[in-house]
């Protein structure tokens, strides 16, 4: 079934016959917009290795401005963006300070470890929110049997703790300690933009309590590819060899920043609209008993405790499966469900209704 964009709407035979897919798994499912795939069509291109793509030239200055640094780097994923900043900023041997339920930590495939040689260090947060005090406790002291601590990284949203925007002032405070002890911080901000929409504060806030940082189109905002790494001139170029080094080196890439311009200037305002919806499916769910919200609702993603049923999270999945609804398992008993733009009103009603449909 091809939309009006000319994209296609995943449909499953199921014993309701053809069902239009309604997908909540996650945020990345999205496809490009109209306006997108016109200007990818239309995008000037160049060689980018050589640093000769205008549009990708233009993105990358566009996103330095918006997070406040002196560069930036286009990246094909939030992952490849994250490991190029631990590879750029550590060396091996090292340990970086993560919140226990990080990205970086969980779903990366244990690539800091496999490429940059270093170990995690796993500090407990409030909301995913790492504390202060708790990130200068377990920084390492001066010892010949200690691995040195390379990093700090801190992640806006917190895509495990349930989408939570971490405060500014923690941030404020983390990057303070790192300073104090000359380590660098990095912000996985893979969906920085729904706290920036949440609380009403510009990226560059806090973009600005942190050494690096990295943003993804290909979340809420729409892109169908590519993420943005920032920071200081120098770590730029560094991380320009290791993103080569890692084959991550494109030429025409300029149809990919096309997206990703539209994702910047256009996109960002109506993730409003996803959190709205989230905070509607959030208080739909929680009237139907068993269910219960696990975390209350800060952006676009909803985590739903299925433990007073008599399924599992996994057995929910399949079971709502069944009318259309695709959701992902985050735990035994925890399910989360993204808001997103290819999602509108009627979409979150039918699925609100999947979920009250499996407890008869
Ligand atoms: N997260 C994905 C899955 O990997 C879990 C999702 O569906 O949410 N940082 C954060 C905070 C993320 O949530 C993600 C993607 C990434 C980095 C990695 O981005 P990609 O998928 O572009 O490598």
């Amino acid at each position: 079934m091809h939309n009006r964009d000319g994209s296609c709407t995943i449909r499953e035979k199921s014993s309701l016959g053809e069902l239009k897919m309604i997908d909540l798994r996650s945020d990345t499912v999205t496809k490009p917009t109209e306006e997108m795939r016109r200007a990818m069509y239309e995008a000037e291109v160049g060689d980018d290795v050589y640093g000769e793509d205008p549009t990708i030239n233009k993105l990358e200055e566009q996103a330095a401005d918006l997070l406040g640094k002196e560069a930036a780097l286009f990246v094909t994923s939030g992952t490849q963006g994250n490991q190029i900043a631990v590879l750029t900023h550590c060396r091996p041997g090292q340990e970086v300070i993560l919140e226990e339920n990080a990205h970086i930590y969980v779903y990366e495939g244990g690539a800091i470890s496999a490429l940059a040689g270093v170990q995690p260090k796993l500090v407990k947060g409030i909301r995913g929110s790492l504390q202060a005090d708790d990130v200068e406790g377990a920084i390492r002291g001066e010892d010949i049997h200690f691995p040195e601590t390379g990093l700090i990284a801190v992640e806006n949203t917190h895509n495990r703790a349930g989408g939570t925007v971490i405060p500014l002032a923690d941030m404020k405070a983390v990057y303070e300690v790192a300073k104090r002890h000359h380590i660098p911080v990095h912000l996985d901000g893979a969906r920085l933009f729904n706290t920036v929409v949440a609380t009403g504060q510009p990226a560059k806030a806090f973009a600005d309590q942190t050494t690096t940082v990295q943003i993804c189109l290909s979340k809420g905002l729409g892109s169908p590819i590519g993420s943005i790494i920032a920071g200081d001139k120098d770590f730029i170029i560094r991380a320009r060899k290791w993103r080569k080094r890692l084959g991550g080196g494109l030429r025409q890439a300029g149809i990919l920043a096309a997206a990703g311009l539209i994702s910047l200037n256009k996109m960002v305002d109506r993730l409003a609209d996803d959190h709205a919806r989230a905070r509607h499916l959030a208080e739909a769910l929680a009237d139907i008993p068993p269910y219960k919200i696990a975390t209350e609702v800060d952006t676009n993603i909803v985590m739903l405790d299925v433990s007073g049923t008599t399924m599992s999270a996994a057995e929910v999945v399949e079971e709502v499966k069944k009318s259309g609804v695709l959701v992902s398992a985050f735990g035994p008993t925890i399910i989360r469900l993204t808001t997103h733009y290819d999602l509108d009103d009627q979409a979150i009603d039918q699925a609100i209704a999947a979920f009250r449909k499996i407890l008869k």
